[in-house]
């Protein structure tokens, strides 16, 4: 029997859907009714998302989800990027890709003002330069911010439209580097040092909130009818992932790899000590006031930019065959640090690793099989020593990787990531975001309780594989070795 039926609107960086969930006892059932790529828009120097665009596949996923007659919606997104609205509640500009090469230089200005040690203990974040306090820094030089009136996170952008209603959800907030991990609130004194506008900040909303109603036209256009509700949920993609870990046991860590791979442990309460600082890890929030402590790692950018090169060379096999071959190919030929900031945004990544293999000493991959096969062996490195970081700066042991995303489809990086990090791995779901999204709509309307039972229900239901270590420690401690003047 089912209780509850809702719309997820589940924005990645190269990929959006709107699903259908619905939830029931012992049920939990997910049909994608939209699915839409999402790629960065390049203009002469700056990197941006099109958001009007995604504006309509939104509207035009709500329109197909209609018939399912759905009781509420909920959005989430990659993390960071945002829109900055005038007077009239008009964008500014259009939106940028946190890609965007515009941050070079924002971390050392604000160095000069806040140390990191500081800027450490206030926000608790990993320092990237895609965070939204460079990413606004770098805005200074190019924007009237004096003209924003507010700033919006995207998923907060598109329920502006949809409803009319201005807020900021939480667990996106966290990602900010503009958030107090301590007080819970926006970090105003630290904006002040800086001397950013503090009223720009929306006031915060906690996943579960009623959001708010679709406003006429969209009413009438999707055919939601008015008084359809919005419901906040864990807008941060990451977070609502990490809601749908179909975790039994204590000792879990996660890795949800798509775009991005996010590698870390679900704790009560922040890490901020020094050596968590100097390891780069992230204390950014979960549902129900936890901790998602993280790294935030590069992910299969890597290979869905190798591919798009190879496309543009003409190049057509299907990736599952690439990825075959790729699993024949021998093992530890070259291992790279795939977070090295030469792979945030290079325009040819097969030359991007290619040079960095060259740089280390390491052969240099002569096919996309070869690059492929380096590629996931060094994301696998990089799951492996990041979670090795994480459990001991927590101080957890780990007996079990979950692995959710898109990522959880590629057998052989699973595999690998058992081999690396030495413990079972738990593949699956893939579309543990948009399940994430989806029960926390169901439990802010009196189905479901506590985070376990959500877990517990996506354990039950979902199909999962598991991946076995292959106990060959001594060859993954050895290609580590190799790696030994890396970043961590
Ligand atoms: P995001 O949310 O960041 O857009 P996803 O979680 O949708 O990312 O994951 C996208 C990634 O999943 C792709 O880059 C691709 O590497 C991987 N993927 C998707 N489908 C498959 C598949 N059939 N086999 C192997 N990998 C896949
Ligand atoms: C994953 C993600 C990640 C962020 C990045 C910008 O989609 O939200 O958690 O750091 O995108």
């Amino acid at each position: 029997e089912i209780d509850y039926t809702c719309a997820a609107i589940d924005l990645g960086a190269s990929s959006g859907r709107v699903v259908v969930g619905k939830v029931g006892d012992g049920e939990l059932g997910l049909t994608e009714v939209h699915r839409f790529p999402n790629a960065p828009v390049s203009r002469t120097s700056s990197l941006h998302w099109d958001v009007s665009r995604l504006y309509r596949e939104i509207l035009d996923g709500l329109r197909k989800a209609a018939s399912y007659t759905p009781s509420s919606a909920g959005i989430d997104s990659w993390a960071v990027d945002y829109g900055l609205l005038d007077d009239c509640g008009r964008l500014l500009a259009e939106p940028r890709h946190h890609r965007d090469p515009r941050t070079r230089d924002s971390i050392e200005e604000v160095r000069e003002h806040v140390s990191d040690q500081e800027l450490y203990r206030v926000t608790g974040l990993q320092q990237l330069p895609i965070n939204t306090l460079y990413q606004l820094v770098a805005d200074r030089a190019e924007l009237r911010l004096d003209d924003a009136r507010k700033l919006l996170l995207i998923p907060d952008l598109f329920i502006h439209w949809l409803t009319g209603e201005v807020g900021a959800e939480i667990t996106n907030v966290s990602t900010t580097q503009l958030y107090d991990v301590s007080t819970g609130d926006w970090a105003h004194d630290l904006m002040r040092t800086l001397d950013l506008p503090t009223h720009l900040l929306a006031p915060l909303r906690e996943p579960g909130d009623q959001a708010g109603t679709l406003r006429a036209d969209v009413a009438e256009r999707t055919g939601l009818g008015s008084g359809f509700s919005v419901t906040t949920v864990a807008s941060h993609d990451t977070a609502s992932a990490v809601a749908a870990v179909p975790a039994t046991r204590e000792d879990f860590a996660y890795i949800s790899c798509g775009t991005w791979s996010l590698v870390g442990l679900e704790l009560d309460s922040p890490v901020l000590g020094e050596q968590s600082r100097a390891a780069n890890i992230t204390n950014e929030r979960g549902i129900d006031g936890t901790t998602r402590y993280l790294r935030n790692t590069m992910g299969l950018w890597l290979l869905q930019e190798c591919v798009r090169t190879w496309h543009q060379h003409g190049w057509t096999e299907r990736l599952d065959a690439l990825l075959d071959r790729a699993a024949r190919e021998p093992a530890f030929t070259s291992v790279i640090d795939t977070d090295d900031p030469a792979f945030l945004t290079p325009q040819d990544m097969p030359a991007a690793i290619a040079n960095a293999c060259a740089h280390a000493g390491e052969p240099v991959p002569s096919t996309p099989a070869a690059t492929v096969r380096c590629l996931l062996e060094s994301l696998a490195m990089a799951h492996r020593r990041t979670l090795r970081d994480v459990a001991r700066l927590a101080d957890r042991h780990v007996g079990v990787v979950h692995l959710v995303g898109g990522g959880s489809r590629n057998a052989l990086l699973c595999q690998l990531t058992a081999d690396a990090c030495g413990v079972p791995v738990i593949a699956g779901p893939t579309e543990a975001t948009a399940l994430g999204n989806i029960l926390v709509q169901a439990r802010a309307h009196g189905v479901l309780g506590e985070r376990a039972e959500l877990r517990k229900l996506v354990a039950e239901t979902q199909p999962l594989r598991h991946f076995e270590p292959s106990g060959n420690e001594r060859a993954w401690a050895a290609a580590e070795s190799r790696l030994a003047g890396g970043r961590y």
